[in-house]
């Protein structure tokens, strides 16, 4: 019960746009002992799609989104701490070059999966957003890396990912690496389509997916 209430304090000080406020109740989270991850999916996450349908509805504006990603970030940079300390391993389970495809800014999932991989013990190299299919494929050369993670979030910038993928084909390094792709308009169908090796829905299941990938 007092979990609930934490998670719905969280949720409205994304929704108000709250940075200090959510890093004060993730704070709180932390004490109480409760999993990073299941404070951001049950306390902060639910916040930010109350104010993406808000903006959706034309009821929200751009500032809004913007403090509210701030607010989301400030909660995840103090819960960042826990989640490596409960997951680190020693061993290199993989190389991951991961980055949100170019045109598109939406940083907050793609650093959250790529703190959860780092978490599980793979090496990561991330590199933001706005990631031109060059910079992915310089990446990838440079750190032999074996997994290729790309979020989106726009409908519009989904079709980078395939750009990537194509990318990575011509320069020959597509049998070198896996695929992975994410954000909210991409799909398991959408993988398969863009010639993909998975997909996730979210961080954890991400995890999953690269260690599998891997051979992990
Ligand atoms: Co924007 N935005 N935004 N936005 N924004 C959305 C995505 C939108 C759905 C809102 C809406 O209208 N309902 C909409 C897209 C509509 C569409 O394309 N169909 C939208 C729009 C339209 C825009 C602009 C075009 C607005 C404008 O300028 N008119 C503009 C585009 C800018 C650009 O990129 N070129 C824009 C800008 C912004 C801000 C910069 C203001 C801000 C981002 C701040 C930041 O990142 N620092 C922002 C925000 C905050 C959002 C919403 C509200 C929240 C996104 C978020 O951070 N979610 C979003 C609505 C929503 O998603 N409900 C919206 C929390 C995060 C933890 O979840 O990113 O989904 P998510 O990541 C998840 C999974 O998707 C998955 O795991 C993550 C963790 O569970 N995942 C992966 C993500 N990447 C993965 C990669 C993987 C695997 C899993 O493997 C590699």
């Amino acid at each position: 019960m007092a979990d609930e209430r934490l998670f719905e304090d969280m949720a409205k000080a994304v929704i108000d746009g709250l940075p200090d406020r959510a890093r004060e109740l993730a704070e709180a989270a932390l004490q109480a002992g409760i999993d990073p991850l299941e404070t951001i999916d049950r306390g902060f996450k639910p916040g930010m799609d109350v104010v993406g349908d808000g903006f959706a509805n034309g009821e929200l504006f751009i500032p809004d989104l913007m403090m509210s990603g701030e607010a989301m970030k400030a909660a995840i940079a103090a819960l960042e701490p826990e989640m490596m300390r409960r997951k680190t391993q020693r061993q290199v389970m993989g190389r991951v070059v991961i980055g949100t495809v170019q045109g598109d800014i939406h940083e907050i999932g793609k650093t959250l999966v790529a703190t959860m991989l780092a978490a599980n013990g793979f090496e990561v190299r991330d590199l933001g957003v706005n990631v031109s299919a060059e910079q992915f494929l310089d990446a990838v050369r440079d750190m032999d890396a074996n997994v290729v993670g790309m979020s989106a979030l726009l409908t519009t910038t989904i079709l980078n990912q395939e750009v990537v993928v194509n990318a990575l084909e011509e320069a020959g390094l597509r049998d070198r690496v896996k695929v992975i792709v994410g954000g909210v308009p991409a799909g398991p169908e959408w993988a398969k389509d863009i010639g993909a090796d998975a997909y996730a829905d979210n961080a954890t299941e991400a995890v999953e997916v690269v260690k599998r990938l891997v051979g992990a």
